[in-house]
């Protein structure tokens, strides 16, 4: 029988709490060791999406072959099993968050339909016409236009808080956004095209000051740093799989207690009701009246192993290892004349957004692809951010715990060469 808790373990023993083996864990990736276009794959695309270690991939196959049914239904043993092993993922996810109770974690199909989630429930029951939502500059779309289609819907207004050139939210400018008609606050945790580390704390407690709820989109945040929703005291965190080496197509969003007993329910259907009559029906507790359907059992089940993987392999290594490959990268990167930095915040993850001077970044893109390293350009989904600093595209190395200096290195000299075969 699968079980939500699996993981490969890696022991302290294994590893001295300052360092990973990096080899250890990459055999750990099967996807890693292949080559592309006959160079070995180099994959700075985890920001877009992650890769997948083993223990995830085996948990999804054994799931399929051994315990699958219908969960919360049948009386049946691979029912019931399909059910604990779902109920279970929900337990290890509000673990993995900090949250109090499991209750408060609803599983759905990632950031993007989270936001859409508290934007629909949550949202729309509190905001009327004037009343206003603050963002900021740096959010990813799915982060601005849930909010733009709430603001449709109930007449209710987008302000924005500016960033600085390094890319960093203005606290100050951000605190004078706050006022009599702001109900909510929606912010990123990490900027996807930047890379900055949002002050959450001190945004919370400004937006609390003056008794505003705060939704945080974390989509950029769990695959990097230990997240405690108790200790950052927002309303709202929501985070998808996919990014943080689960499978894709799920994710969750945490909600305080009291608020999601107080929402209406997001979609209609089976599995979020007691009764239903025509004249009348009864809404299921919560999380289930979130959670009309059948839901991505085997991709909830994943997210949790992964989510295990990663407390298995701490974040305190975890986010030492890639600081030294940010800092790595950045020195490499801050050698060649021609490439400019998009986002230098103090507090950053391991993101690198840059232009090449005279080279388009998706010539970028392509050429590193010739040389089997996957990057991403283009806007990012935060075409604001790309306006902000007045450049239509950048290109992105986003880092995870299994890249390697040596690959960082093999990036520097493919762009060395795409900028003498443009120069010349
Ligand atoms: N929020 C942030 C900050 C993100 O970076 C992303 C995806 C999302 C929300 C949406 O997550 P989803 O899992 O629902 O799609 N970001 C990216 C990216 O940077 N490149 O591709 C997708």
């Amino acid at each position: 029988m699968i079980s939500a808790t699996d993981t490969t373990k890696l022991t302290n023993a294994d590893h001295p709490t300052t360092s990973l083996d990096v080899e250890q864990i990459r055999r750990e990736f099967p996807i890693l060791g292949q080559t592309i276009n006959g160079k070995p794959l180099v994959y700075l695309d985890n920001a877009a999406s992650s890769q997948k270690p083993q223990v995830v991939i085996d948990t999804l196959t054994r799931y399929y072959r051994e315990d699958h049914a219908n969960i919360h239904r049948a009386v049946h043993t691979l029912g019931v099993r399909a059910t604990e092993a779902y109920e279970g993922a929900r337990v290890q996810v509000q673990r993995f968050i900090g949250a109090e109770r499991a209750e408060e974690i609803i599983f759905v199909r990632g950031a993007t339909e989270g936001i859409n989630l508290i934007a629909q429930t949550y949202g729309r029951s509190l905001l009327h016409q004037g009343d206003e939502i603050v963002i900021t500059t740096m959010e990813h779309h799915s982060n601005i236009v849930p909010w733009q289609i709430l603001c449709e819907q109930t007449g209710a207004v987008l302000r924005v808080a500016p960033i600085n050139d390094d890319g960093e939210l203005m606290l100050d400018e951000y605190e004078k956004l706050l006022g009599p008609r702001t109900k909510l606050v929606s912010i990123t945790h990490v900027s996807n095209a930047l890379g900055t580390i949002v002050p959450l704390r001190q945004v919370v407690a400004a937006a609390h000051d003056r008794g505003i709820g705060v939704v945080v989109d974390g989509a950029q945040a769990t695959p990097h740093m230990k997240v405690d929703v108790r200790e950052l005291d927002c309303e709202f965190y929501t985070f998808s799989s996919h990014k943080m080496f689960g499978p894709t197509g799920v994710g969750a969003v945490y909600g305080k207690f009291d608020l999601l007993e107080a929402m209406p329910p997001y979609q209609g259907g089976g599995e979020m009701i007691k009764s239903v009559t025509f004249e009348k029906t009864t809404y299921n507790d919560v999380p289930h009246k979130f959670e009309a359907g059948t839901p991505n059992i085997a991709g909830v089940i994943g997210f949790a192993v992964a989510a295990n993987y990663l407390v298995e392999i701490g974040f305190d290594r975890i986010a030492a290892y890639e600081h030294e490959l940010l800092s790595h990268a950045t020195e490499m990167l801050s050698k060649v004349s021609e490439v400019r930095l998009i986002g230098t915040a103090a507090e950053k993850a391991a993101v690198l957004s840059f232009v090449v001077n005279g080279v388009h970044a998706h010539d970028v893109g392509t050429i590193l692809d010739s040389e089997g390293i996957a990057v991403r350009t283009g806007h990012h989904c935060a075409q604001p951010v790309m306006d902000r600093f007045a450049v239509p595209a950048t290109v992105r190395a986003s880092l995870a715990f299994y890249n390697t200096p040596a690959e960082i290195d093999a990036m520097v000299v493919a762009l060395r060469n795409v900028i003498k075969v443009f120069s010349g």
